[in-house]
Parts: C-alpha cells; structure tokens; sequence
C-alpha cells in the first residue's frame, strides 16, 4: 500500500570529489535523503567533469552500503591470510596497537613500516595525520614508487614539473597521440574531449602494445613491442630531423643539446627502430610525417610505457617531441602526462616533517614490500597499511605473501573492505569513505583543486583515516597539538598560502594556474636548471645515467635467451570497471568485467593448442596463475594481456597477474616497478 499522504523528505545536494586514484578527479552532486546517499551524480558546471561520471563511481551507493562494508574494528583469529576475526572495541583496538607498537617505538622505530598508496588521493584521508604520527615516532620512510614515478622522473629531466596542457584544450587539437594511455578506461573525460576534436577533423593515433579501448577507435594503432617506445621516440625524432620537420626557432630559444639530440637520433633510422620495436618501417615514417605537419599536436602519454625497466628513459624521450617540432606553442598541443606539478601544496604543513627532529629514518620501496619483509638482516616489525591493498597490487606476489605471513609482523590494515591485504592483518579497522569524510584534492589530470564535503555520517562504527591516527597518537602518549587538528584544520593547512578552504568547500572546486587558452611553454619557461627543454640533462648524467635519450631494452626481451623457455611478455594494464584493485568486489561492475581474462592472439594460442573459454596455466619462474582464453587479435603476436587488477580470493586459483610479474628489477629512473617487462608460458589446462 502506497504511504498516500507523507511527504516524501527533501532531497539534500552535497557537493563532493572523487577520490579515486584517476587523472579526471571528478567533481561529485551526491543526493542525499533521511541520510542516506541516494545517488552520485558528476557535476554539471565542473569543466572537466561535464556531468557524467565513469560506470564505476556511478554507482558509489552500492560500494558504500556494500552488505561487506567493514564496520566495525576487529582482530584476527584464524591463521595468517585465512580472513577469520572477532570483532572488538574501538578501545580495545587501539590499545592492542599501542601496545605493541609502544616498545618498539622506543627500542627501533624503524621497524615499524607505513604502507600506502592513493586508495584515496585526498591530502587529509592520505598523508597528513598518518605522516605526522609516523614522523613523531621515526618510523621507517616508505618510497611511493608503485606507480609513476619512472615517467615522473623522465618527466622532470627533460621539462621539469610536470605541468601537462588543459585537457579542456583537448578538442582543438588536430592531432592527439596516445601513447601508453587508454583513455577510455582510465581518464574517460579526456576521451570525451578527443572524440570532440575527432568529430571537428582531428586524427588519432595509438601506441600501445595491445588494441585496447581506445586504440580501436583511433585512425590508427602502432601495436609495438612493450618496453620499446624510448626506441620508436628516437625513431620519430631521426625521421623529424632528417626531414626538417622541426621548429628551428622553438629548438634554438627554448632546447639544450640539439646538436647531440640528432646525433643520438641519427643512430635510429627507422628500420632499425621497427625491428626493435616489432613494427614496420613505414608506420614511423608516416606517424613522423603527421606529427611534423601537424598543429596542435598533443601528445597525451599516461603511465602505459613507463611499466618496463626503461620507462624513465621512454618518457623522457617521448617529452623531447613536442619541443623539436614546437608543438608547445599552442594550448591545444604539446604533451600531458600529468598536471600536479601546476599546484603549490603546503607538505610541511600536512605530514610536519620537523615531528623527526634531525632523524633521518630507513627508506623501504614499496615496490620490493616482499623483498623488505623478507629481509632479516633489517627487519620490519610492524605494518600499518592504509589506502592500498599490497596482496593483490605489488609485483612478485608470491613473495609479497610469504612475507605478510610472518607469524612475528604485527600487522595493522585500515580498510573499506576485507581486501586480500586485510586477510592478513592482525588487527582490522573499519575506515570511512569518501561519502562519510572531510578532504580536499588535488588532481593530475586537470587544472581544479577539488574540495569533498561529507554526505553521511560514518557507516557503522568505521572513522576516518585522521581520527584513526589521532587515537593512536594519543594513545601512544604523543602529545604535540597537531595530532588535535581537526579535519578542516589540516584541509585549510595544505592550502593556506593561496586560498580559504571554506570557500572551495562551499563551491567544490577552484582552478589554479594558467587561463585556459593560454600555452603555457609558448616562450619556454621550464622548470629545469637551464629553464629550456634539456634534450641533454646534466642531472641525468649525475644520476649515473645516460644525459642524452637512447634506447633501454626491456629487461625479459622477447629477444633475449630467457624467451626462449618464456616467448610471450605479459601485460596487465587497467580493467574498465576496476580502479586498480578497487571495485573488484561490486558485483555488478565485477560481472561486467567478466573474469580474470588473458588475451591471446590466435597464431599463439594455436601453437598451445589453447581453445577459446579454456582456462590456462600462464607462467614463468615467479608463479603461475590460470586465466580463462579470450582468442583476440587485441592482442598482437607474442604478446598475452590481463586486464587487472583482480582480487586473488575472488578468482578460481586465488591468484592474480601480479603472481608474475617481477620484483628483482626496477626502472631506470624512479625505483618503481616493471609491471608490463614480464616473460611468460602459455600452457593448456
Ligand atoms: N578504469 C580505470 N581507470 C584507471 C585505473 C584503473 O585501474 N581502472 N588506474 C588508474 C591509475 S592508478 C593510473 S596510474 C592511471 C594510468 O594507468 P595506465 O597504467 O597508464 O593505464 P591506461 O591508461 O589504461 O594505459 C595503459 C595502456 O598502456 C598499454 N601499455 C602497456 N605496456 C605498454 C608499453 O610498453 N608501451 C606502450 N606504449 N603502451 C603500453 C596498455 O596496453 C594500456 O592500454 O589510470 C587510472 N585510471
Ligand atoms: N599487475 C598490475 N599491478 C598493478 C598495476 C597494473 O597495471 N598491473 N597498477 C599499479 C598502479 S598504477 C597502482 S597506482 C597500484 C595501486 O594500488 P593501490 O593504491 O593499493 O590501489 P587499490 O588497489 O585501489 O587499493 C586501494 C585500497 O584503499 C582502500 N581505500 C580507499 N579509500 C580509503 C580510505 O579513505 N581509507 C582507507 N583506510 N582505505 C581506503 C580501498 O578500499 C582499496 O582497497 O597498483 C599497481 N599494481
Ligand atoms: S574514477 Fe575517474 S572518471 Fe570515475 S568518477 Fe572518479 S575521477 Fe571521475
Ligand atoms: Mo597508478
């Protein structure tokens, strides 16, 4: 029976950010009724976000109210990595944390070891309360490489900051590359905008080794070998020079090292580079001889090429072009990689670095997590991981669980859900979501800071991150005022020297830097020690790497000896309607992913005998992980793709693609992992 006669309550508007780890950081409209959130809709008058939100956080209800919402603290009482709790107070939690933290505070702070990584990209939920708690007791530093900070560090060598163009230019462009970025996965306003330069005449090109979303609906694809694009860059720059394709005005005023730039390029005709790369000759032609005449070109790279041990050296060389055919001269053009470094946070402020007092702790990489628990001649003790889930997302997984198995780790897990991580956690607590907590953001794929209001109160009995960390802090007896700032102290404190949070909180976002049709490096101004595009990077040198761009080969080369017993490299780049290990476990958007797929060409699985729909064992000397067949020409020949990252409980082997992929070796540049540089076998089951 309809309830005729009550007025249904008013619907309540809060305005909030996406907190995802994803360059489009959206702004959200959450509605709100009786307090709950209702929907989560994108906000209309936000630029970049134009209204729409990705399939993943249109449906944000469903992950919050989730029936498998941690809400309440607990400790564990099976065995390590068997995911059986009691539950326990808040009280009582926390007092068993400090309890063991407390002696080995005073004994070898270093033993306790951060873990986290941008599950939230908000500064206050991400590092500022966690940061000053661990600065105050010297703990050890953890090194945030699981990412970007390959192309991060390529980046700075050749331009500086990474200052990427106005992805609301993007339409205007005639021309956009995209290398290394499936957009319509991971940065889907960035794709809306290219669809709209494509409608107005534009051309767009992939390099990709695998025809993804986004390469099939570009005029055209170079479906190169993974880890060889520092390779096809050198390649494209021998064409541009040979040719005299390049602006000899924008190289003279605004480049360093020309001269040995075309020296180096003239080493990489293009025959040498499409045999390298898996390609042919005449696709580096052609693609040189478009980017030569084009205007604007873009090119719009993400952290696609920078998975392989030269990704810092690929990125590098791929933020050369622009430079040579002057590409920076317009808005429209030029290259985005990132755009963080168009923002001035306060860091001091948020983490208060000065809490150490002249201690200078251990550094642990977080890509080589299971070589540091393994390490007896320097231990960890104690793990408090937040916002990252480790079991699923760092390479060598195997490893990675021998060392969470450690009966002696303490092992602390803030999360939403029981991840793959929280399975091993001696003490699991319940952590609010973006819907239930305070922050402000800053994005890396557009130019606004974004502010997120709370819409709800706390689910159950789950808390923010901050409030977490103050308890522990005060039950650890650190008593500096700053473990007392509230939410909105520390959201004011990241952004104080420029603005009022208040008034960002009240409209959602603010733009920071350059107006939008301004062409920021028209006149140079790089933020490099000469100030110019340093084709020849005397930093490079002093790091003990090549100053000038060249060729890095991958470590597991298709060409090398090790191909022989492992011939296919693996990639495992994003799923759609994941966001990393995130949303694995909402059941609609896990069916629409389907199952832990690998993608192989129909010559390879032919040679295995392997028929469509059949699981197979794909594997090297790490592990091995079986995946179900998808026969696709998608992927190219000699190599495999699974779209990740899957939670291990979640599939039919508990096992993900990270059961491969390698932990002994880093990048070039930025100590961070060589997820895409990974030999494998293929067999039938
Ligand atoms: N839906 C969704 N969105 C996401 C994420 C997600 O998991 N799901 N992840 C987020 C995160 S954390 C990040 S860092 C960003 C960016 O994450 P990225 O890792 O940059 O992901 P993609 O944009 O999907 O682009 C990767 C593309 O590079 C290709 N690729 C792999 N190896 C190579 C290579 O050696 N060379 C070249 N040229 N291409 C290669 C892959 O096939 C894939 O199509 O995306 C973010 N957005
Ligand atoms: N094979 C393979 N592995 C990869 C990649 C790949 O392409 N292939 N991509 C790599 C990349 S680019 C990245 S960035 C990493 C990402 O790895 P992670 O940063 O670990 O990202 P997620 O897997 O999304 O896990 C984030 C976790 O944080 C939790 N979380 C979110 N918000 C909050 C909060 O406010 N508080 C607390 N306490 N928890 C919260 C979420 O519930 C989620 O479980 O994975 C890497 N691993
Ligand atoms: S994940 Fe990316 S596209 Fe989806 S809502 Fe968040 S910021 Fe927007
Ligand atoms: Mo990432």
């Amino acid at each position: 029976m309809a309830a005729t006669d009550t007025v249904p309550s008013p619907v309540t508007r809060v305005k909030g950010a996406c907190p995802h780890d994803c360059p489009d950081t959206c702004a959200l409209d959450v509605h709100v009724r009786d307090g709950i959130a209702i929907k989560v809709l994108g906000a209309a008058a936000h630029a970049p976000t134009a209204g729409v939100l990705c399939t993943k956080v249109a449906r944000y209800t469903e992950r919050t109210y989730h029936p498998d919402r941690l809400l309440h603290p607990m400790r564990r009482i099976g065995t390590k990595g068997e995911g059986r709790f009691e539950r326990i107070s808040w009280d009582t939690a926390i007092a068993a944390i400090a309890g063991r933290l407390k002696p080995m505070a005073a004994e070898n702070p270093e033993r306790i070891l951060p873990y986290s990584y941008a599950g939230t990209m908000g500064l206050v939920q991400g590092d500022s309360m966690s940061m000053r708690f661990f600065h105050q007791i010297g703990a050890s530093f953890l090194d945030r490489t699981i990412c970007a900070s390959a192309g991060t560090a390529g980046h700075e060598l050749t331009l500086g900051r990474r200052v990427g163009m106005d992805m609301e230019m993007a339409d205007q462009a005639k021309l956009i590359i995209f290398w290394g970025s499936n957009a319509i996965t991971s940065s889907v306003h960035f794709w809306a905008r290219a669809q709209e330069a494509k409608r107005r005449g534009a051309t767009l090109v992939a390099i990709d080794p695998y025809r993804s979303l986004t390469a099939e609906k570009c005029h055209s694809h170079i479906a190169l070998l993974p880890g060889t694009d520092s390779a096809l860059a050198l390649g494209l720059m021998h064409v541009l020079i040979r040719d005299g394709l390049i602006d000899r005005d924008y190289v003279a005023d605004h480049t360093l090292g020309f001269e040995a730039l075309s020296e180096r390029a003239g080493a990489y005709p293009p025959q040498r580079v499409a045999s390298i790369c898996g390609i042919t000759a005449a696709e580096i032609e052609s693609l040189a001889q478009l980017y030569g005449t084009t205007r604007p070109a873009l090119i719009r790279a993400n952290y696609g090429m920078q998975r392989a041990r030269g990704g810092g050296m690929a990125t590098r060389n791929i933020a050369c072009l622009p430079a040579l055919i002057g590409a920076f001269r317009d808005a429209a053009g030029g290259l985005l990689l990132a755009t963080g470094g168009n923002f001035d946070i306060d860091r001091q402020a948020l983490e208060r670095p000065d809490l150490l007092t002249g201690r200078v702790p251990r550094t642990i990489n977080m890509s080589t997590i299971g070589h540091a628990l393994l390490d007896e001649a320097a231990p960890v003790d104690a793990l408090i991981v937040y916002n990252s889930n480790p079991v699923a997302v760092a390479p060598d997984s195997a490893r990675v669980v021998r060392g969470f198995s450690r009966e002696d780790l303490f092992t602390v897990v803030l999360e939403h859900f029981q991840t793959d991580t929280a399975d091993y956690a001696d003490i699991l607590l319940p952590a609010t979501t973006q819907l239930e907590h305070l922050d402000v953001i800053k994005p890396y794929g557009h130019y606004y800071m974004m502010a997120n209001n709370p819409a709800i109160a706390p689910l159950g009995e789950s808390k923010p991150n901050t409030e977490i960390f103050r308890l522990l802090a005060k039950a650890m007896g650190l008593t500096d005022p700053c473990f007392s700032d509230s939410d909105e102290t520390i959201a004011q404190s990241a952004v104080a020297k420029d603005w009022d949070f208040n008034a960002v909180r009240a409209a959602g976002w603010k733009r920071v830097g350059s107006p939008k049709d301004v062409a920021r490096f028209a006149d140079g101004g790089f933020d490099t020690p000469s100030g110019k595009v340093e084709f020849f990077s005397s930093r490079a040198r002093a790091l003990g790497v090549d100053p000038l761009p060249d060729y890095i080969a991958p470590q597991e080369d298709t060409r090398s000896e090790a191909a022989s017993r492992y011939p296919l490299a693996m990639i495992s780049p994003p799923a759609r309607n994941f966001l990393n290990s995130s949303f694995v476990n909402v059941r609609s958007l896990r069916a629409a992913e389907g199952e832990p797929w690998l993608d192989i060409h129909p010559d390879d699985a032919a040679k295995r005998g392997i028929v469509a729909g059949n699981y197979v064992r794909v594997f090297n000397d790490r592990g091995s992980v079986e995946l179900r067949a998808r026969i696709t020409d998608r992927a190219r020949r000699g190599v495999v793709v699974g779209l990740s990252v899957w939670w291990k409980k979640l599939a039919r082997d508990g096992k993900n693609a990270n059961e491969l992929t390698n932990s002994d070796t880093l990048t070039d540049l930025g100590r961070a992992p060589i997820f895409y540089d990974c030999l494998v076998q293929v067999a039938a089951l």
